[in-house]
């Protein structure tokens, strides 16, 4: 989509007269920062994380469980990939927007990249945690120390148990306010925007139904169609420049 083309104005003139906006985010937005999806789209599926690593192995309980270091390694590996990493046009468009006197934005996202804060949004609501952070499997306890290059899992200084990454799992729960939070502002917004996700994963994926059900107009960004099917007006197009898009019209 090319950054001058122009969006649906019936759709750009609902998501202007919202006071209330809610976006949902996941991997797509992060990809134009050559950040890796996990179910990318055509061209791009050989790169994406499940085409090449299992999900059961890499992000479950049971999958560290089995082989704590294996998982451990793998993030350790993203890490190192991510730190080059910069925030995109995307990010910089939802920082911005955030800063909007007449609308309210609520940022959630699924992202563990830290990308949206380095973008200079503030407040974001993070679903699945946050690559950058640790804690003991054991107590719970937040691991703060250093982990640059760490290669084996790390024994929690206070109770000896396994430090893991703050990230979500298959089967876990969603950390609690964060859920709250994301409940509460589905359900009282005037348009849920949901951006580059594939909506396959929930309770996530559930928050645009969420918000329909009080009347919120659901909008999706995606160069692909998704599995959601509460969706009142699809954009297609990449993140970055749809965003962009709606904020200069
Ligand atoms: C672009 C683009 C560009 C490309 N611009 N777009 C039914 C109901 C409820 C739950 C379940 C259910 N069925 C099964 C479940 C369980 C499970 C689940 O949903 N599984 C499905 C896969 C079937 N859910 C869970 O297990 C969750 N927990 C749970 O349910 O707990 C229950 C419980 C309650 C109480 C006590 C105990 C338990 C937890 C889910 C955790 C997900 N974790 C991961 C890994 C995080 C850590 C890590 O990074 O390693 O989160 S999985 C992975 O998927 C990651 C993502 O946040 C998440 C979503 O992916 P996302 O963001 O949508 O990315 P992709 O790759 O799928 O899509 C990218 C999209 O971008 C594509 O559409 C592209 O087209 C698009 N795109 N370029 C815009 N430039
Ligand atoms: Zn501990």
């Amino acid at each position: 989509m090319p950054q001058d083309m122009e969006i649906d104005p019936e759709v750009l003139s609902i998501i202007q007269r919202a006071k209330r906006v809610t976006i949902l985010t996941g991997a797509g937005v992060s990809a134009e920062s050559g950040v890796a999806t996990f179910r990318s789209y055509k061209e791009e599926t050989k790169e994406s994380l499940w085409s090449q690593y299992d999900p059961q192995k890499m992000a479950s309980i049971e999958g560290f469980l089995k082989n704590p270091n294996r998982v451990w390694q793998w993030y350790q590996w993203r890490r190192s990939e991510l730190k080059s990493k910069k925030p995109n046009d995307a990010h910089k468009a939802i920082a911005k927007w955030q800063q909007s006197k007449d609308q309210r934005v609520t940022l959630i996202t699924q992202n563990v990249d830290g990308l949206h804060q380095a973008g200079g949004s503030k407040d974001v609501i993070e679903l699945h945690g946050n690559i950058w952070s640790n804690h003991c499997l054991q107590c719970r306890a937040e691991y703060k120390g250093n982990t640059d290059g760490v290669e084996d899992v790390i024994e929690c200084p206070k109770c000896g148990g396994q430090v893991r990454p703050s990230v979500v799992w298959f089967g876990e729960a969603l950390p609690e306010k964060a859920w709250r939070d994301a409940e509460s502002a589905s359900y009282s917004c005037d348009v849920f925007l949901s951006v580059g996700t594939s909506s396959q994963v929930y309770p996530a994926a559930g928050l645009a139904a969420l918000a329909k059900s009080q009347g919120a107009t659901v909008i999706e960004v995606n160069p692909e169609p998704t599995e959601s099917s509460v969706v009142d007006y699809f954009i297609v197009g990449r993140a970055g420049e749809v965003l962009i898009n709606i904020l200069n019209t």
